[in-house]
């Protein structure tokens, strides 16, 4: 989900930094390194906290994101994110977490986020939109057993009036059953029914167990895969293949992770409700290779 461009410093340092793809390993076993910048912690209560201890963890130790409960309703949005990014940025190649989203109510409006972001407030390729080049995984706390994946190339906001370029697929795997932006749809949120998974996982909730996410984001392609360390290894979710720049993203970008509440709950389109307690994401690994 689109956020305020990126401030300018930032921009500049993003400029001088390599724009290959390198090697990044993360464990979240110390506190984190200046290979992350200070996270966010918008709202009062929110905190993220590395190391903390999971006995569920590989190495027994994760970084919580924690996103507090009864916050202000109107503080919808990435905005108002507990987050954390990669000092670097990074271009093509496989990004991978091993994480749980936290739990929430069938009603709540939180989403837990990973993903790479760039948007430095420019329109780069000069097609009339600001470039936005973002790859997420995306996760709606009320449905956790599915999961939305968003390839995103432009993106404004001018006077509340949105425009972008972005495709969609959103998996439920418990039913295998699938939405994906129509073709033609990229300017619009609509998602439409298509053909279901081959496969399902019926007792899947990413609130529930850990898993291993990941994206493998090349010139013409971004193929999500899903390890439930169910003994099934790991499986596709989803490959989008397109011209780059217009649909695959092309410009290297941080890695992020975060936490936040949308006002719109995604699924009913109805008035969301805050966490009624602290919504907590749990990240075991990260790493790009
Ligand atoms: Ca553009
Ligand atoms: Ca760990």
């Amino acid at each position: 989900m689109p956020r305020a461009p990126l401030p300018i410093a930032f921009v500049v340092v993003s400029l001088l930094a390599p724009l290959h793809a390198r090697a990044f390993d993360e464990t979240f076993a110390a506190p984190l390194s200046p290979a992350w910048v200070t996270p966010r912690t918008e709202e009062p209560g929110a905190a993220v906290i590395v190391p903390a201890t999971d006995r569920r963890a590989t190495d027994g130790k994760v970084a919580q994101l924690v996103f507090p409960g009864h916050t202000d309703p109107a503080h919808g949005g990435p905005a108002w994110a507990t987050e954390i990014r990669t000092a670097a940025s990074f271009g093509y190649g496989t990004f991978e977490a091993r994480l749980r989203t936290p739990r929430a109510t069938r009603r709540t409006g939180l989403v837990s986020g990973f993903f790479t972001y760039f948007n430095d407030g420019a329109d780069h390729d000069s097609d009339g939109i600001v470039d936005n080049h973002e790859i997420d995984f995306e996760f709606l706390a009320s449905e956790p057993s599915s999961i939305y994946l968003t390839v995103w190339t432009e993106y404004e906001e001018v006077g509340g009036v949105e425009s972008f370029r972005k495709t969609t697929r959103k998996v439920d795997l418990a039913t295998g059953r699938t939405w994906q932006t129509p073709p033609g749809g990229e300017a619009s949120y609509a998602l439409v029914e298509v053909a279901p998974l081959s496969w399902t996982a019926r007792r899947f909730r990413s609130s529930n167990a850990w898993a291993k996410y990941r994206f493998a984001w090349s010139a013409g392609a971004v193929e999500f895969a899903v390890d439930l360390e169910d003994g099934a290894g790991w499986r596709t979710l989803w490959t989008l293949t397109g011209a780059p720049n217009v649909v695959i993203p092309s410009i290297p970008a941080p890695l992020f992770f975060n936490a936040w509440h949308n006002v719109v709950h995604w699924d009913t389109g109805l008035d969301a409700r805050v966490p009624g307690g602290k919504a907590i994401l749990r990240i075991d690994a990260a790493s790009v290779h």
